[in-house]
């Protein structure tokens, strides 16, 4: 069944640590192996072994026209066939820089780096020089990359100051960081008082997409906004995964609400690396060699992920396109749930437009000690029945599954229909 893969699997992890070049995808949380792919198209992936599979990771968010999509296989050739890189500004770099600030009216000013993680790194710090204040507030669950200063768990007991929350990270750096629950305005409140005006910024994911999803409850964010802009903090929306995911505006068009900065990547680079941060002109003027903020990239603004990037939101950018994802969610997702009620397996699924996660309880899920309650070994059966019956689901209780332009109603009905054997065999 999966012989190549395996063979593949056993040779990695003698050359790459844990045998994968990113830890999420060694399958470790569900328990299996992972497939090696060798090709996708469309809402497909293959792996080595020639199975096939109808695909809801999408390379964790970016594939959300599909694989290979004829559009942005044809302007990619055409980037190619004058080089890779430069090393130098492009007409490219101007044109996606054009279409984001347009799409998001916080943005006035944006510089391309080549990950999220350098985005909200290089975010963080520009805050911090911006106010001149060090420590800052990130929320549980939520996934920045692993920036040092965002490796964080909240701390013991009141002092929330942040602990490492990996090996490697000095005390010293977590310790200017503070954890707070997500969703728990009183506590941003009460710290912002307690802290008074040491605090730089507050990094978020708007809509939670790295415990499964969570949305945010209702009036959250527009508090959030409030507070920080009484406080002089710094509000960044790290929109890595919301942005042009959830609307072509990211959740700041959903919520109606403007950032201060706002992280990029995924989508905007098409499947190609990429990662983007933005905001007010007069903080960004602060970046090099505008302003005193270092921060460089050999690849930055690199031309093939510039050409993907700007063909991926042509394609988004065209009227129905959040409908049509909207309707062929809400089709799965209702499906997912009658599945489980037919089957009496309690689920709780979190869904902003195409990003959702089936959570293994009864209860809501509205932060990360909500979503820790989730039945993660039920998840992991269901994942490899899913997986076995063809449908290749995020192989992890708490990261998000996405739904592209390119799933069909056949894919969905397919997916209706394993959801139900996986769901009666669990
Ligand atoms: P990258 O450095 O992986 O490009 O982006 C980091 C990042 C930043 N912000 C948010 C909201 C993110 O979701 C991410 C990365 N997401 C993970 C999936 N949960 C990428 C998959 C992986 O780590 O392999």
């Amino acid at each position: 069944m999966n012989i190549k893969s395996k063979e593949l699997f056993e040779k990695a992890k003698k050359l790459i640590p844990g045998g994968v070049n990113s830890p999420v995808r060694a399958f470790k949380s569900v328990g299996g192996e992972p497939l090696f792919i060798k090709r996708a198209l469309g809402s497909k992936i293959y792996d080595v072994d020639g199975n096939e599979y109808i695909d809801y990771v999408g390379s964790w968010g970016p594939l959300i026209v599909g694989h290979s999509h004829p559009r942005l296989v044809s302007k990619l050739i055409k980037t190619i066939e004058n080089g890779t890189s430069y090393g130098a500004p492009t007409e490219l770099e101007v044109h996606l820089a054009e279409m984001v600030t347009e799409a998001f009216p916080s943005i006035e000013m944006i510089r391309m780096v080549n990950s999220g993680t350098e985005a909200t790194m290089s975010a963080i710090r520009l805050a911090r020089a911006y106010t001149k204040r060090d420590k800052i507030i990130k929320f549980e669950g939520c996934y920045h990359g692993h920036v040092d200063s965002l490796l964080v768990k909240a701390g013991s007991g009141a002092a929330t100051l942040g602990l490492p929350d990996s090996p490697g990270i000095p005390h010293d750096f977590a310790r200017n960081t503070i954890t707070l629950p997500f969703n728990d305005i009183e506590r941003v409140r009460d710290i912002l008082k307690k802290e008074d005006d040491t605090i730089a910024c507050i990094i978020l994911e708007p809509i939670i997409g790295n415990i499964g999803v969570v949305p945010p409850k209702k009036g959250f964010l527009q508090e959030l906004r409030e507070l920080t802009k009484n406080n002089g903090v710094i509000l960044i929306f790290d929109e890595v995964m919301t942005g042009f995911r959830v609307a072509y505006g990211g959740a700041q068009e959903l919520y109606n609400i403007k950032a201060d900065i706002t992280c990029l990547g995924k989508i905007i680079g098409g499947g190609l690396p990429v990662g983007a941060y933005g905001g007010k002109r007069e903080i960004m003027e602060m970046v090099a060699p505008a302003g005193p903020v270092y921060q460089a990239g050999t690849l930055s603004g690199n031309p093939l992920a510039m050409t993907a990037g700007i063909e991926t939101l042509k394609i988004l950018s065209q009227p129905g396109t959040y409908k049509k994802l909207e309707k062929i969610s809400d089709k799965l997702c209702r499906g997912i749930e009658e599945g489980a009620q037919e089957a009496g397996i309690p689920v709780y699924l979190g869904r902003v437009g195409s990003m959702f996660s089936v959570f293994f309880t009864e209860k809501e899920v509205t932060d990360y000690s909500t979503a820790k309650k989730s039945d993660t070994t039920l998840f992991s059966k269901y994942f490899l029945l899913m997986l076995r019956g063809g449908i290749y689901l995020a192989p992890s209780q708490f990261e998000a599954t996405f739904v592209s332009l390119a799933h069909s109603m056949s894919d969905i009905e397919k997916t209706i229909t394993v959801n139900q054997e996986s769901l009666k065999k669990v």
